[in-house]
């Protein structure tokens, strides 16, 4: 039997997704309005720590429109706790997260009061007669001063650290003897906004038959969700839907179950109504969670030939007031990554997670991997420095060799493949790196006041959050498969249900091409269903890089099984023996008998008529497939960064930049491409502009864009993308994420890349992000030392 299947796999197909989203025709929960719906406005605290020793909702409740007004006590009986799904170790300290705050507040932005009116102004207009008195006191806002003593997040803990997590592989004080030289370096993550285009937003719709809700969010976790907020409000899960339907972009800020969506439904119940709440910019600022926030303590130790021998780590993470979904989890992404693409014998790391008087943390685009990347990536280059080395030649130097069924890392890890030294080589020759260090030297001797910088990254990430038995292990309170339906309807169209939840990543379009390959059918016949509880009951959603290599994998496997009942039953209509079919352009035929063929639609009606199945065979056409991978995904490459800095201004422009990613058995080239750009401008972003602010009283200063200052187009060069395939064995389509890999690459490039044009000054530091007034201090202060 031999089988020709269309090669759409592969192939820059036009996204699907796009028209609608760029012609106003979108879904978005903000456009959500049933008859009758009431709105919400959430009172927010002004002050990062404070007792609230007592609030008067009287004027509120009687201004117009309003319908309600609800304390935290007030609603104490419609919840439970917003849980961590995370408890990284069994001692770990997990504070009450209550939706509404009662008594305490700890972060400013925090809920303290919610108003339900007939119209969203006159929700937002009484919350201004909400007379709360707080009782102020000095708030946590740094890691190690919040370790060192002094005031208490949670004073119940009598400490600020929730949890202390280490892993240790060799022996690393050994190694640290051993060495010819060794760096020690501290670097800073400073805390990100994740700030996608459309702002959260909730709608809540309680059955007129009064069991159950329909909730909609802009969210990318609709199963998570439902399942959670099934045990955070009581509800039956099979009583609420939820629905995810257009997301206007989550990076990691929408993986998440929010203070909103519980409010949603207990006004629904309590009121009986609709209710809707959707978030100004500066509100969903200091509400979504934020990403990043670590202090990273990192030493290197190695020969004089640069060869790697041991690392060491102790990481610090700002957990922010509470633990949300995942906070606690998200410094040990960075930890098992943290030896980034290099083999060496001794490694040992250790987390501590801490307390502020701050947004909650959690993930945000590479969660964990850009931060454990960045600490590498700086510290090989401090090394390289310190050898007087070429980066290129270092990175060569230690790269675990080329691997395609397995390799174990130093943080005990085994990768599924890669081919560091072909990334490398790709890059450097797609970059021009001969001529461009020979650029810097002219610049150099000439003393240019424009100054060329040139960085490398060389990453790999664990994506792909998958196997269960490994979730299970890390304690991570999630497991790791994915589910697809297959359905041929009877006309020949295909309806894929899947459980993942794109918010921009265009899945619509590449599992229809998994379809369209496996199938044998036109694209356009293929209808991709997501982000509905309802019509697609399980999944675990789109984060971490998963979707193509889990669930596009389900939607694979289960197109395998249709076709293979297809050819049982296209055998049993043409008269022959299975193994005598041939499979082509849609079509089952009788190996060397010529006219007697039937295309896979004609076999799906037959199917479906069941007039002639074989003995014992179901009607219908329809499969579905649960997968869960036996390991992670390793994405992997190098890219190269080419700065100018202006030595008189400390002005950093980005001329050009390269990358050669290897995301395994590229589904779309073109929407592979689309997810590095938009992950490279927000490493690009983290280097060189953005940080979450906040002033000495806890508020966050950076709420609004003119603060918050996300690159734009003007700042962002052109790309030049390559890439090189090296499939993953974890599963047949070979595929690896793509999600992550551009944040996760650029930001340590783009800081190398500062650093290193910076080199004859006398600079080796500067905390991200590298503004012009950074950049020019560290000249001022390098040239004062010298
Ligand atoms: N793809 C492919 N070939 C591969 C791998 C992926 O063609 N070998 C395609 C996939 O089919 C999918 C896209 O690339 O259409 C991304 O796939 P994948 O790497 O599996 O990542 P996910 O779909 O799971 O997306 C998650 C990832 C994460 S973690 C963040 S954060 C992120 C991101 O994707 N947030 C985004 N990309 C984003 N893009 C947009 N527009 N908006 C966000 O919020």
């Amino acid at each position: 039997m031999t089988e020709t299947l269309r090669p759409s796999v592969g192939t820059a197909v036009p996204r699907r997704e796009d028209p609608q989203l760029l012609t106003g025709k979108a879904r978005w929960t903000g456009n959500i309005a049933p008859p009758g719906t009431v709105h919400v406005a959430v009172l927010r605290s002004p002050f990062a720590r404070a007792r609230i020793s007592s609030i008067d909702v009287t004027e509120a409740a009687r201004c117009p429109g309003v319908v309600g007004v609800f304390t935290g006590a007030d609603l104490a009986d419609e919840w439970s706790g917003i849980p961590c799904a995370w408890p990284v170790t069994e001692d770990i300290k997990i504070p009450d997260h209550l939706p509404v705050a009662v008594d305490r507040v700890r972060f400013a932005g925090e809920a303290v009061a919610v108003v339900a009116a007939t119209d969203a102004a006159s929700a937002q207009d009484a919350l201004g007669h909400i007379d709360i008195d707080y009782e102020p006191d000095d708030p946590v806002l740094d890691v190690e001063d919040g370790l060192a003593g002094g005031p208490l997040v949670h004073e119940q803990f009598g400490t600020n650290a929730s949890y202390t997590w280490s892993l240790a592989t060799g022996e690393v004080d050994a190694a640290f003897a051993e060495a010819e030289v060794t760096v020690s370096e501290r670097y800073v993550q400073q805390r990100l906004q994740p700030t996608p285009l459309e702002q959260r937003a909730v709608v809540v719709v309680p059955e007129p038959t009064g069991e159950g809700y329909t909730l909609y969010s802009s969210t990318q976790i609709p199963h998570i969700l439902r399942s959670v907020l099934a045990g955070v409000c009581a509800v039956p899960e099979h009583q609420l839907r939820v629905v995810a339907p257009d997301v206007g972009g989550g990076f990691g800020g929408k993986l998440n179950v929010y203070p909103e969506e519980c409010i949603g439904i207990a006004l629904a119940r309590r009121l009986s109504v609709p209710v809707k709440w959707t978030a100004s910019r500066s509100e969903d600022s200091q509400s979504m969670t934020h990403g990043r926030g670590q202090v990273q303590y990192v030493e290197l130790a190695a020969r004089k030939d640069g060869t790697l021998l041991g690392m060491r780590v102790r990481l610090l993470a700002d957990m922010g007031a509470y633990l949300q979904l995942l906070t606690p989890g998200i410094p040990l992404l960075s930890a098992f990554i943290f030896p980034g693409v290099y083999a060496f014998g001794s490694f040992s790391i250790e987390c501590t997670g801490v307390f502020t008087n701050k947004t909650p943390t959690d993930s945000y685009r590479g969660a964990g991997r850009t931060e454990g990347i960045y600490g590498v990536e700086r510290a090989m280059d401090a090394l390289a420095r310190r050898l007087d080395m070429d980066p290129a030649e270092i990175r060569r130097r230690n790269y675990h060799p080329p691997f395609d069924n397995g390799a174990a890392t130093p943080a005990g890890l085994e990768m599924d493949s890669g081919n560091y030294p072909l990334a490398l080589d790709k890059a450097l020759e797609l970059a021009g790196y001969e001529r461009l260090r020979a650029e810097q030297r002219r610049r150099r001797e000439s003393g240019d006041r424009v100054q060329l910088g040139i960085g490398l990254c060389s990453y790999t990430e664990n994506g792909g959050l998958s196997p269960s038995k490994m979730t299970a292990a890390l304690r991570l309170g999630a497991p790791g498969w994915e589910m697809a339906s297959v359905r041929m309807l009877s006309t020949g169209a295909v309806q894929v249900v899947t459980g993942t939840s794109p918010h921009g990543q265009g899945h619509e379009t590449t599992w229809a091409q998994i379809v369209a390959d496996r199938l044998g059918v036109p694209m356009d016949s293929v209808e991709v269903v997501h982000g509905d509880t309802r019509s697609a009951p399980y999944g675990l959603d789109t984060y971490g890089s998963r979707s193509a290599a889990v669930g596009g994998t389900a939607v694979y496997l289960a197109c395998e099984k249709v076709r293979a009942k297809a050819r049982t039953l296209a055998a049993h209509l043409l008269e022959a023996a299975e193994q005598d079919l041939e499979f082509a352009d849609g079509a089952f035929s009788v190996a060397g008998v010529s006219g007697n063929s039937v295309t896979i639609q004609e076999v799906a009606g037959a199917a479906y008529l069941a007039a002639d199945l074989p003995e014992g065979m179901e009607p219908g056409l329809s499969e579905e497939q649960f997968f869960d991978p036996p390991n992670f995904t390793y994405p992997f490459g190098t890219h190269v960064c080419v700065v100018e800095v202006d030595t008189e201004t400390g002005k950093v422009t980005i001329p050009e930049y390269y990358g050669v990613d290897d995301c395994g058995t590229v589904i779309n080239p073109a929407i592979v491409d689309g997810q590095m750009h938009g992950g490279i401008a927000q490493g690009i972003g983290q280097a060189l502009y953005e940080a979450a602010e906040y002033d000495d009283d806890g508020n966050l200063t950076s709420a609004s864009l003119a603060d918050y200052l996300v690159p734009g187009a003007a700042e962002l060069p052109d790309f030049t993308l390559d890439h090189t395939v090296t499939p993953s064995p974890t599963n047949p389509l070979g595929a690896k994420g793509a999600g992550e890999s551009g944040s996760i690459a650029s930001t340590p490039a783009v800081v190398n890349a500062v650093l290193d044009a910076l080199q004859p000054l006398g600079v080796d530091h500067i905390d991200m992000p590298v503004t012009p007034r950074r950049v020019w201090e560290a000249i001022t202060e390098a040239g004062a030392s010298a």
